[in-house]
């Protein structure tokens, strides 16, 4: 029996945001496993308070919370999930742990070698520098979604079944698919689109675009 679970994320964000909030891996994972929850939304207009970063220390979303347990960090939250369904993280040892090592990978050695790229891009556009720091990080952002791209060949999923691994690097890969960066990675485009072509995805989509406002609440 599931505990009653609740999870953070933003009541509002900007347009461009609206489907790569980090939130979405762990309504993603729920949908996988029909596992309910209850979203508490924050505003991410103004810095949160204490109530909230005793939960996540950074303020960030996603957090979670299942009776007296609590956790922060999407990867973690996964592992968590995870453990608690094998659709998610299967329990042959092999398998497993290739998929939790997969999960790093994707948080470890991808997300932060696109992140800038993203930041650039989304936050810094209008930038006099913004062309010069997209071209430094972008070679390097390149060398590790080829090296990606060569590991993944033709398999459906990183670790054989689908798992949480999966998940995580669907994210990390549709952000860098929303600046078509992946226009040069057939490999990379086709599992981002395997991937969203899951229902799960689509209604944890479906899920997180529910729960935004229109527009920021009035200060
Ligand atoms: N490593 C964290 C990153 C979380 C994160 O960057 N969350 C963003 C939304 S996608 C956030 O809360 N940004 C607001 C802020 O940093 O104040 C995780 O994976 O959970």
């Amino acid at each position: 029996m599931n505990l009653p679970a609740t999870l953070s994320a933003f009541e509002w964000v900007p347009d461009f945001a609206r489907g790569h909030v980090r939130d979405l891996r762990v309504r993603w994972a729920c949908e996988e496993i029909d596992r309910p929850y209850d979203a508490v939304l924050l505003d991410a207009t103004r810095p949160r308070g204490p109530d909230y970063t005793c939960w996540q220390p950074f303020g960030q979303v996603p957090a979670w919370r299942e009776g007296t347990l609590s956790m922060f960090e999407s990867g973690a939250i996964l592992l968590h999930l995870g453990e608690t369904d094998e659709r998610l993280l299967p329990s042959d040892p092999q398998t497993r742990w290739q998929a939790i090592s997969w999960l790093f990978a994707a948080l470890n050695s991808v997300e932060p070698y696109v992140g800038p790229l993203v930041d650039v891009r989304l936050f810094h556009a209008d930038r006099p520098w913004a062309e010069d720091a997209f071209a430094t990080f972008r070679p390097a952002a390149e060398q590790r979604l080829t090296q990606l791209s060569d590991a993944i060949g033709e398999r459906e999923w990183l670790a054989g079944p689908f798992s949480i691994a999966d998940i995580a690097m669907a994210t990390v890969l549709k952000d860098v698919s929303s600046m078509n960066l992946l226009d040069g990675f057939p490999t990379l485009d086709a599992y981002l689109q395997r991937a969203c072509a899951r229902p799960a995805y689509a209604r944890a989509l479906q899920a997180q675009l529910d729960d935004f406002r229109d527009q920021p609440k009035a200060t």
